[in-house]
This record gives structure tokens, sequence and C-alpha cells, in this order.
């Protein structure tokens, strides 16, 4: 089914910015913020709590699911700590935002992680790893990076994501 409105997946390290560009970008643009989080902890699509990670451990077939319909219509920006469970046919755009690992540091000490969680983020953006995921599940030029050290980062994201919003209807609806 042909899309009028485009997927965009906001991935990346948590505390790097994904809900607040989220935030920002629904505003702006009207597509829909969909926190996975939400959906995962709402509509139970979890086998429990991780008690050492402070997390939910996700059921991605009943996620996928609980999703599948909202996302088809297309108009949904998905807020997620992974991207490569999502189906390519629902993706039209990965945003990975990246941070510099201080200041990844202080956003994650100030939301009080346990030390291990907290560890193994910062370990896993100087690594690149959810760059890399998003770059072996989807075509490489879907796949843009993007730096989240300064509201003014924030700015020049939001801007340019907005702008290839406006560009893909252009494209799509003709
Ligand atoms: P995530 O959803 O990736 O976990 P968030 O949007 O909740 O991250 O942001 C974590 C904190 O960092 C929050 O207090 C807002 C702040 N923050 C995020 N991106 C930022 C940026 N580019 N500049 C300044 N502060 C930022």
């Amino acid at each position: 089914m042909a899309r009028t409105f485009p997927n965009i997946v906001i991935t990346g390290t948590p505390g790097v910015g994904k809900t607040t560009h989220c935030e920002m970008l629904a505003e702006r643009t009207g597509l829909k913020h969909l926190s996975i989080n939400d959906i995962v902890k709402d509509r139970e699509c979890h086998e429990g709590w991780d008690e050492e990670y402070e997390s939910w451990i996700v059921d991605e077939d009943k996620l996928l699911d609980a999703m599948e319909e909202q996302v088809q219509q297309g108009g949904c920006i998905l807020d997620w700590h992974a991207c490569d469970l999502f189906p390519k046919s629902w993706v039209d755009l990965v945003v990975v935002l990246r941070v510099d690992s201080t200041t990844l540091y202080d956003r994650l000490s100030a939301r009080k992680y346990p030390e291990i969680k907290l560890q193994e983020n910062l370990d896993s953006e100087i690594m690149e790893v959810l760059l890399q995921e998003a770059r072996d599940a989807y075509d490489e030029e879907i796949v843009v990076e993007l730096q989240s050290n300064t509201a003014d980062d924030m700015d020049v994201n939001v801007d340019r994501i907005e702008a290839w919003v406006k560009q893909w209807k252009e494209n799509n609806n003709a």
C-alpha cells in the first residue's frame, strides 16, 4: 500500500535525544510520534521486567503486531533504541542520533541509570552500535547520522528532517 506520509525511525543510544527530537518533529510536521517504549508497556509487548537493567524484556513479534496497522498507514515517527526489527518496507528514513561520550555520561547520570546500564550504553555509543545496526538493516541512502550534543544541533537536525518530509511528500504525492 502506498503511503501518503513517510515513516521515519529516530534511533540512537538512550539519552542521545530521540524523544526530544521526535516531539519537536511531530509538532512541526504533523507526523505522529510513536514511543515504542510506551507501546511495549501499554500493550504488554514484553516478557517481564529486567531488574538489573531496569527495562522491559521486549517481545518483538508482539510489538510488531501491535504497531503494524498504524505504521502501514504512514506518517509515523518511530522512537526506539534499536531499529533492525522494523521491516524495511515500513521505513522511509532512518535517523541515527549521535552524542559525545562526556555529554552522554552527564545525561544518563542525571537519569540515575544503574551503573551497569550506564556503562553499557556509553560503550554502545562509542562503538557506534546503533549506526552499524541501521547500516546493516537498511539501504545506505536512507540512513542519516546526525549529531545531538547541543540545542543548536537539535534545531539544525529538526529543520533538516522537516525539509526531507516536505520533499518526500512532493515526490510521492504528485
Ligand atoms: P532519548 O529519548 O534518546 O533517551 P531524550 O530526548 O530523553 O533522549 O534526551 C535526554 C536528555 O538530554 C533530555 O534531558 C534532553 C537532553 N538533550 C537531548 N538532546 C539534546 C541536545 N541535542 N542538546 C541539548 N540537550 C539535549
